[in-house]
């Protein structure tokens, strides 16, 4: 799997849209094998200049909004009008809903049917972070083999759909009417994050209710809502995604947004800077990973914990003590090279301007 000649075939079949290449690619992305990243290194490296064609959308929401059966809607009305649709459903671990993932397939199944879609659930579970890395790199890979919308879903109870946010050309949150005012246990950061809030389920004896709900996220957003010019501040629908009304109005306003962001340069620049924190987030995801595997670190930490439970060992200085196993005893890791703290100085400053520009889109 990690020669270059497979790579080469590999990509060869992504190019052409080869649905056994795609998954094993995938498969790749998501493996946390050393060797296996080297080969996924590899095979982005030459997919990413086909890619970047798609645009790119997150949908998230708790879990039963409607997410799944909201994505194969539009999609299915994507796919009618000449495009190629790919989904990469995320599961995370904590899911309250769990064993989504065989869900989600079987839920868009009319979908998953179409030669136009691609449907890629991606488990969480028992991963070590990693969700934004491989759901970027997943979205390449999707690209290149020529989908030109890509959907991601993710259930908005944690970490993951902040991730997902920064990966995606806009962002959707699916709400319920009914929930009242304490935003149904979303966390407020994800409400500013997001582009469309859609309320959904707005059919049968729900309908009122759902027009009722749309009026009080109106109010709530006019509380967010800056003096916006562009079109690109955040909006209300509400939609019902079994019946597939007001999804032609979500859809048009996707496509106004995206021509805009492209016509203006804003979305180049979005995605430039993404890229600059896939960077960081990807040094983070892989140090991240790199300490809890370490051998040294692992043994220290089994009598290490008893001590933190006990009391007899505070937090921070656990963490230290982990660390510092991690540093005395990696001698090839580049983090010694430089030695010690004032090597980490540098990044963390980089990083703090970097994103200072970084939150000034949208
Ligand atoms: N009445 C009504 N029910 C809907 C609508 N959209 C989804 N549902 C139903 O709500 C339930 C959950 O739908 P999903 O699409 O699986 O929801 P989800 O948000 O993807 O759920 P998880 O992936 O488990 O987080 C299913 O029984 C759907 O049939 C809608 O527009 N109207
Ligand atoms: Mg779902």
């Amino acid at each position: 799997m990690a020669s270059i000649p497979e790579t080469r075939d590999l990509v060869k079949g992504i190019l052409r849209c080869d649905r056994t290449a795609l998954a094993r690619a995938i498969t790749l992305i998501e493996s946390s094998h050393t060797d296996h990243k080297d080969a996924a290194t590899e095979l982005l490296a030459m997919l990413e200049p086909y890619a970047g064609g798609a645009m790119r959308v997150g949908v998230t929401g708790v879990p039963g909004v409607g997410k799944s059966t909201f994505i194969e809607t539009i999609g299915l009305q994507l796919v009618e009008t000449g495009h190629r649709v790919a989904v990469l459903a995320i599961d995370p671990s904590s899911s309250v809903s769990g064993g989504s993932v065989l869900g989600d397939k079987t839920r868009m199944e009319r979908l998953s049917a179409l030669d136009a879609a691609f449907i890629r659930p991606s488990p969480t579970s028992g991963a070590l972070g990693g969700v934004g890395r491989r759901t970027y790199e997943s979205m390449i890979v999707c690209e290149a083999a020529g989908f030109d919308v890509v959907l991601v879903e993710t259930v908005g109870v944690g970490q993951s759909e902040i991730d997902v946010g920064g990966l995606v050309d806009f962002f959707l949150v699916l709400l319920l009417a009914g929930a009242g005012d304490e935003l149904q246990g979303i966390k407020r950061g994800i409400l500013e994050l997001a582009d469309l809030w859609i309320v959904n389920k707005a059919d049968g004896p729900q309908r009122e209710a759902v027009e009722r709900a749309r009026s009080e996220y109106e109010r709530v957003l006019a509380m967010y809502r800056t003096s916006d010019t562009s079109g690109l501040g955040p909006k209300i629908f509400s939609c019902s995604a079994i019946e597939g009304t007001g999804i032609e109005e979500i859809l048009a306003e996707l496509r106004t947004r995206f021509s805009t962001l492209t016509q203006t340069g804003r979305l180049e620049a979005r995605r430039k800077r993404q890229k600059v924190d896939r960077v960081w987030a990807s040094v983070e995801d892989e140090l991240f990973r790199s300490v809890r595997q370490h051998q040294g670190v692992r043994q220290k930490w089994q009598s290490l914990r008893e001590d933190v439970i006990a009391g007899n060992v505070n937090v921070p200085k656990a963490a230290r003590i982990l660390l510092s196993v991690y540093y005395s005893e990696s001698p090839s890791s580049p983090l010694r090279t430089n030695g010690g703290a004032a090597s980490q100085q540098e990044p963390k400053e980089e990083r703090a301007a970097e994103e200072g520009g970084d939150h000034t889109d949208g």
